[in-house]
């Protein structure tokens, strides 16, 4: 059965990359389009309102831009404060960012950005920017991005702070979006290649719209909702059970014939403080009556979570993240384990084998290839299946980076599991392109992508060694533009995946399915000759509050052809790149080095090559003094 897949894998894969490359430059305009603006430069309140009683009046006491700002005052809670109707604005499955900029009238607190919306008059509500610091002596910035993805009849954006009511002003109010690029149609799909076990992404809401959803169904044999079936989404309330945000993924994946992996029935994240609550309305403890009350509960959900999906669900993580590995029997102290310790577990798994005797279920962690939390797992497992707990398999995370583990460590993890006899899935991978917490990169360095290349290259080949072992592998994520890991461990621009931000195939897609390719879908090329003469050209050609957009041709002067090029300039007013097109951005600080994309490497003498960005600035935007192309000062026209 699997020898004919993979003879087509291989014909199919033999489509040559310059039509790969073409694609993905074409249509590539991403200068974003805006759809909203305020500046409150008129008088009024242009549009605004309270979310109560609170009052709402221009002001001139304050100004972010300009001489105006939106002032909300007599607010009695925190909740309230300056909102918008975006409906007539926001189209469901587009992807915005969204920009306030915040100053209280007096003291200081953190303000949040949301979203409410609601849809058959039940209300919920999105949160755009978590709690930033905020306060009367500055300016504060919340941006964020957001994708409405159900239908709705009310959708308004909002501005609240966490704990005083003070008056708050608002500024230079800004949503704007780029527009979609097409995916690649003409590149392999990497189910397609990877026939060995099905290859999923984990999902939210939006993903299954328009392109995310092509995407989704050209690429992967399942998908994961990585939020929907969690304890919060779905028993929010003691015995009240919502499917709410699943039952959407859930339709669309069995539309399209995706098998769903659930995800997760215990878990000590997400889940909401009524479940330990005791019934004495104190915090449960150790006590027979606590571990009873706990155990029915777990029992309940379970029964009615795991019935509402019944076959649908063919695979579910019952629990997820028990181990700890500084504790010295290796258990992890959770309110789970403090209250009913194994018995949590035992249960989950007995009453999930009841309720769903189809599924295949799963022990679910993360470093597992940490040789002491690997062991403590091992364990565990061990354990409970020779008292009987109906344990199919064991998920791992791997949720690694582009430096860390390697190939063996990664390997000891699934030798080690083996002998048990049980499945073994990777559950949540991905790659993250930061290997501290203190880097925060602008863009993507062509260096750290294509090392995720190789990791994903040798883990994907790693993973094909045990084709009877591993029985799924499923990426945290669809592309770069939605990844936990843009605010985790710390926020800023993650890029773990094998699709950019506008859904792209990356050189680490390329590791996936085809690492032949990969050094070619990566610059800039490492030849990279002097040259004797250039010339530069820098233009501003768009500047508004914050941003602009910068065009810059470079010129081969001297009299030696170039086959590949890299330009280099300082921005000495803090500018920060945000997006480039014709060309690779690095940038380091003021350092900015640009090289050629895969297309305009070859600068006959004398011919020219052009490229553009997006760029952030603040306080002002100097235009830079110098530029050298391959290593060599260049005269600025
Ligand atoms: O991807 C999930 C993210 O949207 C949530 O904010 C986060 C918080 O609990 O959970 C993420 O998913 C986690 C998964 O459920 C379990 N393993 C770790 C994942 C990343 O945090």
């Amino acid at each position: 059965m699997r020898a004919l897949p993979r003879l087509l894998a291989a014909l199919i894969v033999a489509v040559p990359l310059a039509t790969v490359t073409a694609v993905a430059n074409a249509a590539d305009d991403p200068t974003p389009v805006t759809v909203l603006t305020k500046d409150f430069e008129d008088g009024t309140v242009q549009g605004f309102a309270g979310r109560s009683a609170e009052t709402l009046a221009h002001s001139t006491a304050q100004a972010h831009g300009g001489t105006g700002s939106l002032l909300t005052s007599g607010r009695t809670a925190t909740w309230q404060g300056p909102s918008l109707d975006v409906l007539p604005t926001f189209t469901k499955g587009t992807a915005y960012t969204v920009s306030v900029w915040v100053r209280l009238s007096t003291g200081s607190d953190n303000a949040r950005l949301s979203v409410e919306r609601r849809t058959g008059g039940v209300a919920a509500y999105d949160q755009v920017v978590g709690n930033t610091a905020v306060s009367s002596t500055g300016w504060t910035q919340l941006t964020g991005r957001y994708t409405l993805a159900t239908d709705v009849e009310f959708l308004r954006l909002y501005v609240e702070t966490a704990s005083t009511t003070n008056p708050i002003h608002i500024d230079d109010v800004t949503a704007s979006y780029v527009p979609a690029l097409p995916i690649q149609t003409d590149i392999p799909s990497v189910k397609d290649v990877i026939t060995e076990f099905p290859v999923g992404a984990a999902i939210t809401g939006a993903e299954i719209l328009a392109e995310h959803g092509q995407l989704l169904t050209k690429h992967f044999d399942s998908v994961t909702p990585g939020n929907a079936l969690k304890w919060d989404a779905t028993e929010p309330a003691e015995n009240t059970f919502t499917y709410a945000q699943a039952d959407p993924l859930m339709a669309y994946a069995k539309s399209k014939g995706l098998a769903v992996r659930g995800h997760t029935l215990v878990w000590h994240n997400q889940t909401p403080a009524w479940v330990f609550t005791g019934a004495d309305g104190q915090p449960m403890t150790a006590t027979a009556e606590d571990k009873a009350l706990l155990l029915a509960r777990l029992e309940n959900h379970i029964r009615n979570v795991a019935a509402h999906y019944g076959t649908d669900i063919t695979v579910w993580d019952v629990v997820n993240e028990v181990i700890d590995e500084s504790q010295s029997d290796g258990l992890r102290r959770s309110n789970w384990f403090t209250v009913a310790g194994l018995d949590y577990i035992r249960t989950a798994f007995r009453v999930a084998r009841e309720v769903a005797p189809h599924a295949k279920l799963f022990i679910n962690d993360y470093n597992t290839n940490v040789a002491a939390k690997r062991d403590f797992l091992f364990g565990l497992v061990q354990q409970l299946k020779a008292e009987g707990v109906p344990i199919d398999g064991v998920g791992h995370q791997v949720h690694i980076n582009v430096n860390w583990p390697t190939v063996a460590e990664t390997k000891a993890m699934i030798d080690k599991f083996v002998p048990l006899g049980i499945d073994q899935q990777v559950t949540e991978m991905d790659v993250s392109i930061y290997t501290a917490n203190s880097e925060n990169f602008p863009a993507p360095p062509a260096d750290r992508l294509l090392k995720q290349a190789y990791v994903y290259r040798d883990m994907f080949a790693l993973f094909r060694q045990y084709p009877g072992e591993i029985t799924s592998v499923t990426l945290w994520g669809l592309a770069d533009d939605n990844t936990w890991l843009d605010t985790f461990p710390v926020t800023r621009k993650d890029a773990p995946l094998l699709f950019d931000t506008r859904l792209q195939a990356k050189s680490a897609y390329w590791g996936v399915v085809d690492p032949s390719k990969i050094e070619t879908t990566s610059s800039p090329s490492p030849s990279n000759p002097t040259t004797g003469a250039c010339a530069v050209t820098y233009r501003v050609t768009g500047s508004w509050t914050g941003g602009f957009q910068g065009e810059v041709t470079v010129t081969n002067s001297g009299g030696t052809a170039l086959t590949s090029w890299n330009a280099a300039w300082q921005f000495t007013g803090g500018q920060r790149i945000t997006q480039l097109w014709g060309g690779t951005l690095t940038q380091s600080g003021a350092a900015v080095t640009v090289g050629n994309a895969s297309w305009n490497g070859s600068l006959a003498a004398g011919a020219s090559a052009s490229f553009g960005f997006l760029a952030n600035w603040t306080g002002s935007n100097p235009v830079p003094a110098a530029f050298s192309l391959n290593g060599t000062a260049c005269t600025v026209r």
